[in-house]
């Protein structure tokens, strides 16, 4: 098939019925009721719409340029979205049947560079463009202008990177005409890149395809346009906040904006500086990349240094959205804002120092390689300090099971078993394995997947009421909030397990006995299409026809005193412009107390005896943690023992560190668990939740036993894999239970923790 025409005409369609939806939607729409004026009509005189335009293109208004950026940012998941779906479709026959490989090559290439650079960045920035100077109390960004150009720069930008389809759909629409010549020839030249987004070299500069030269162009100018617009959110948070509103009070969505931006300034520039030389070695015959320059090592660093830093702009956002708006539906105060806000920080600095671990295999220097491995270990722990505060705060919250909050629990779900596998891939050995897998791929999406687009769908529902100032179709988001969770388990789950059994990625041609897997990924990323289909209906629908709110606290948060500052500007609006007065709730209750049982423990209160004790509870913790090592130890012997556990190719993986490989391996192991998790212990120890600590640290092992059992499986099947996974679960209560009872025990003898 043709591949540009069908992707072209898919896009197209999906444009076309948002238009009908919302012509239809709107003429169906409710007459005005009292106050509540309905939508204005839809006007189709020139002179209106193009005062419309104008004002559109050159508003510097912070909540119409977020508008514009979320718009945009959907148009290009649409398109990069429509990509993914033309690649499992592909997938399900074993041979490349529909596509060619080159086609399926193209698509693989801009499908992720559209999502990443079109895509999440512009809709965060949407987002934060909306909301960051309401949740500080400024009037607008500090740089206005700055901002409205920063968005202006993308849509060139899109069209420079991604000019390879729609010229080629021009080139065959010329061709029917029968128009020859240069013109032709030119529409006819230009193609979707086919070299992934890393766009590694040597085949990026020698593929001869000119596209690539616009592709780098256009990467530039999308830096240049990220860049600009981070210097704005930095500016605006130091400089623009409202007098009550300090570095303690500022919100943690504003806290991950501000690390985000700082990431971004350190990491886009280079991107740009390392495209342009990619650049001048294609079309001026420099040698940055070629084997008498740096060599195509030179690449991978440069690109990397910017790439793993890349993949938490796109994600601390995510997480902000999280740990803002999960606390809302728990009904109590985040727990440890103060751990998350340096959680935060950590990794803005920790992720400048790992980007190696995505060289592993290339042969760089063994004692380099392993201290990559260490730090890429370590930015775990920062991750999991999150996760551990989020599944804190619903602990012993009140949940209420909206659409919003189905997202965040579907999300810690996936980002827990997308985090773990990625700790799995920090270790060399895991990785010289697993490198180049399918399994890679599932890692990256259940976070990339599992946790930001969520938290965007989340976000747009929670602050639905503020943006059009009606309810959205609750019952259809909760439906496609559970589609959405389930089909990213379904179909990224399945891609790590594919990984697992040894199923290289970036191939459109298979093995064929891999065709059930792929099938059953396809179709659970047919769900997830549908998902986003749903959202968008009722995104639209909603806007003309969704029940308008009668009070600014639509989510009870006045009743945990949870009334964040968007609402109360929110509540202000709708009474000034239709007369709404503010409600009060009869019953309020706190939403953090130190008394237990009752909303959370407030972590900002005795930091400081915290601090003091952690070298004294660090000792006990790391007793714990050896007991818990060797429980843990002992049943996976059992285990290799009866047959369901392969220690052999466990300590095999190990030989690949060095010449001592089980030794050190073995070592690692204990020496890892005995710190990274007993230390975490110790730092929560006083503030873990739920009564007794021994069932928090039994919860928690269950947890990490979930991507250690996927990470460690070698192939077994029917009983011996029910076996397996049994032992890997008692292994790590042992674990748990080691490390929680030596707390216990200790706690009432010593008063640690
Ligand atoms: C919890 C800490 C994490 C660790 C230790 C980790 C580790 C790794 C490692 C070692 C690789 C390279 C695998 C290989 O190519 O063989 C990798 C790949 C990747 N990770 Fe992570 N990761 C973590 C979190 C994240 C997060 C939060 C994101 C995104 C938001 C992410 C996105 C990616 C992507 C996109 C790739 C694949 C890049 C490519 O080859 O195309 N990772 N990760
Ligand atoms: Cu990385």
């Amino acid at each position: 098939m043709n591949r540009a025409i069908v992707e072209f005409t898919a896009l197209s369609l999906v444009v076309l019925g948002c238009w009908v939806l919302s012509r239809l939607s709107h003429r169906q729409a409710a007459e005005p009721d009292g106050g509540y004026p309905a939508r204005r009509e839809f006007d189709f005189d020139l002179g209106s719409m193009w005062k419309s335009v104008v004002h559109w293109t050159t508003t510097t208004n912070h909540r119409e340029i977020g508008t514009l950026y979320i718009i945009f940012g959907t148009f290009a998941a649409l398109w990069g979205g429509i990509e993914a779906m033309m690649m499992r479709t592909e997938l399900l026959t074993p041979n490349a049947s529909i596509w060619s490989t080159e086609t399926y090559n193209a698509l693989f290439t801009s499908h992720g560079i559209t999502m990443l650079f079109f895509f999440v960045t512009p809709v965060f920035f949407g987002i934060a463009n909306y909301f960051l100077p309401i949740l500080i109390g400024a009037d607008d960004m500090a740089f206005p202008r700055l901002n409205a150009i920063g968005f202006w720069l993308l849509p060139p930008s899109l069209l420079l990177v991604r000019g390879g389809l729609p010229s080629q759909v021009i080139g065959q629409f010329l061709r029917l005409f029968d128009v020859h010549g240069p013109l032709f020839q030119f529409f006819w030249t230009l193609r979707d890149p086919e070299l992934g987004w890393t766009l590694y070299t040597p085949l990026s500069t020698q593929s001869s395809n000119p596209q690539i030269d616009f592709l780098l162009l256009g990467l530039h100018l999308s830096g240049i346009a990220t860049t600009l617009g981070a210097i704005n959110f930095i500016v605006t948070i130091l400089y623009e906040r409202a007098e009550d509103v300090g570095f303690d009070s500022l919100d943690i969505f504003c806290w991950n904006l501000l690390v985000t931006s700082g990431i971004i300034i350190f990491a886009f520039p280079l991107l740009g500086s390392a495209a342009i030389m990619l650049l001048f070695d294609r079309v001026l015959g420099t040698t940055f990349y070629a084997p008498q320059g740096g060599g195509a090592l030179l690449w991978q660093h440069l690109f990397w240094f910017f790439g793993h830093p890349e993949v938490y702009i796109i994600f601390l956002p995510a997480t902000g959205l999280m740990s803002f708006i999960l606390p809302k539906f728990a009904g109590r105060k985040l727990f440890g804002f103060k751990f998350i806000v340096y959680s935060t920080m950590g990794i803005g600095v920790l992720s400048f120092g790992v980007w190696a671990h995505h060289m592993f295999t290339t042969g760089i220097d063994p004692r380099l390689r392993a201290s990559f491995m260490a730090v890429s270990i370590a930015i775990a722990v920062p991750s999991a300090i999150k996760v551990f505060n989020w599944i804190t705060t619903i602990w012993s919250g009140r949940v209420r099971l909206t659409a919003p909050m189905v997202l965040c629990i579907g999300s810690i779900g996936t980002f827990v078993v997308g985090g773990v596998t990625g700790v799995f891939l920090a270790v060399i050995p895991v990785d010289i394995v697993l490198h180049g897998t399918y399994y890679v791929v599932g890692h990256f999406h259940l976070i990339l997947m599992g946790i930001i687009p969520f938290m965007m769908v989340a976000a747009s529902y929670y602050w639905y009421p503020i943006l059009t100032g009606r309810m959205y179709d609750r019952q259809l988001a909760l439906f496609q909030s559970l589609l959405l969770v389930v089909g990213s388990v379904v179909t990224f789950g399945t891609l790590v397990i594919m990984g697992l059994l040894g199923l290289p990625r970036r191939f459109a041609i298979y093995p064929a006995e891999f065709a059930s897997y792929q099938r059953i990924a396809t179709i659970g990323a047919y769900l997830l299409g549908i998902s986003v289909l749903l959202w968008l209906y009722n995104m639209l629908w909603s806007y003309w026809n969704g029940t308008p709110v009668k009070t600014a606290d639509v989510w009870g948060l006045k009743r945990t005193h949870q009334f964040t500052r968007e609402w109360q500007w929110f509540e202000r609006r709708l009474e000034e412009k239709y007369g709404i007065e503010p409600t009060e709730p009869e019953i309020t209750r706190p939403a953090a107390t130190s008394v237990p049982g009752e909303g959370s423990p407030n972590i900002l209160v005795g930091v400081e005896p915290l601090i003091n004790t952690i070298p004294r509870i660090a000792g006990a913790a790391a007793i714990g943690g050896f007991i818990g090592t060797m429980l843990m130890s002992g049943v996976l012997f059992t285990a290799t023992v009866l047959g369901v556990f392969d220690l052999v190719s466990f300590s095999d993986l190990a030989g690949f560190v060095g010449e001592q490989g089980v030794v050190i391996g073995y070592l690692l192991f204990l020496i890892g668990g005995m710190t990274t998790w007993a230390l975490l212990f110790a730092v929560l120890a006083e503030y873990l939740p739920g009564g007794p600590r021994i069932i928090t640290g039994l919860a928690f092992a269950t947890i990490i036993s979930v991507g250690f059992g996927l990470a460690f499986y070698t192939g077994q099947t029917g009983l011996h894999l029910l076996a397996y996974a049994v032992f890997v679960l008692i292994a790590h209560w042992f674990y748990g239970f080691g490390l929680s009872a030596t707390f216990e025990y200790l706690s009432e003898r010593w008063e640690v923790a």
